[in-house]
């Protein structure tokens, strides 16, 4: 059989801006698996043996982006599993990635040639909004980086690093922006009609 190229949706906006309770409607809903980038870290962290644990950890607490060559392959394993386990399976949400300069230079090394961005799905909300939701789930996420004092470091990275890639891929007229602020339900409605638009 032959093997389909990955079709891959990026997925970004500031922390806590709904990204990954997006993609989880969206699974629901569409033929996509979603790879949070994220995830795959907090997973690599509490991997036996791994030899990233230590500094995975420091990063995320200190808001800080994970060198690309740790986060790449994580995210070239987990697509390569999934497409393996079933064919069908090339549509991926890749959530939380490119965040910086170097993550879109390593997905370029590794990736450009085997895998196609289609879009990039952008979540907009404003700061405070992104504060308050990440502390309420602070409350019982377990997550180390939801407190005050790495939010304030992960906007500031996110402010820094992130929104210049998202202006990057605007400028390819790539980016399809959501109005991330309303309830989870009316953010999907608008989520609902970009997928159907764009297949
Ligand atoms: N919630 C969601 N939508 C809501 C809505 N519409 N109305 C009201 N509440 C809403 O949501 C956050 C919280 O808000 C939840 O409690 C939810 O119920 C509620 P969630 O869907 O989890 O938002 P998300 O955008 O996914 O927030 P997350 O905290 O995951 O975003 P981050 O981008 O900060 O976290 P991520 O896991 O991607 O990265 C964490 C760290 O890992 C980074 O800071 C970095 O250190 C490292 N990292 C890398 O180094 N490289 C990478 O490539 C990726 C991550
Ligand atoms: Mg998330």
């Amino acid at each position: 059989a032959v093997m389909m190229k990955p079709q891959v949706v990026f997925v970004l906006g500031g922390p806590g801006a709904g990204k990954g309770t997006q993609c989880t409607k969206i699974t629901e809903n569409y033929s996509y698996t979603h790879l949070s980038a994220g995830d795959l870290l907090r997973g690599e962290r509490a991997r036996e043996g791994s030899e990233f644990g230590q500094l995975i950890d420091r990063h995320i607490k200190e808001g800080q982006i994970v060198p690309v060559e740790i986060t790449i392959n994580l995210l070239k394993k987990a697509m390569e599993e999934t497409m393996k386990a079933d064919e069908k399976k090339f549509r991926f949400l890749i959530d939380g990635f490119p965040r910086n300069e170097d993550n879109l230079q390593g997905w370029s090394r590794v990736m450009d040639d085997k895998a196609n961005v289609k879009f990039v799905l952008f979540f907009d909300c404003s700061n405070e909004v992104c504060i308050d939701r990440c502390l309420e789930r602070g409350q019982h996420s377990g997550r180390t980086d939801d407190n005050r004092e790495s939010l304030q470091k992960r906007i500031q990275t996110y402010l820094q690093s992130t929104r210049p890639i998202i202006d990057q891929y605007e400028k390819q007229g790539k980016v399809r922006t959501v109005d991330a602020s309303h309830k989870v339900d009316e953010v999907f409605a608008d989520v609902k009609a970009i997928l159907d638009k764009e297949g």
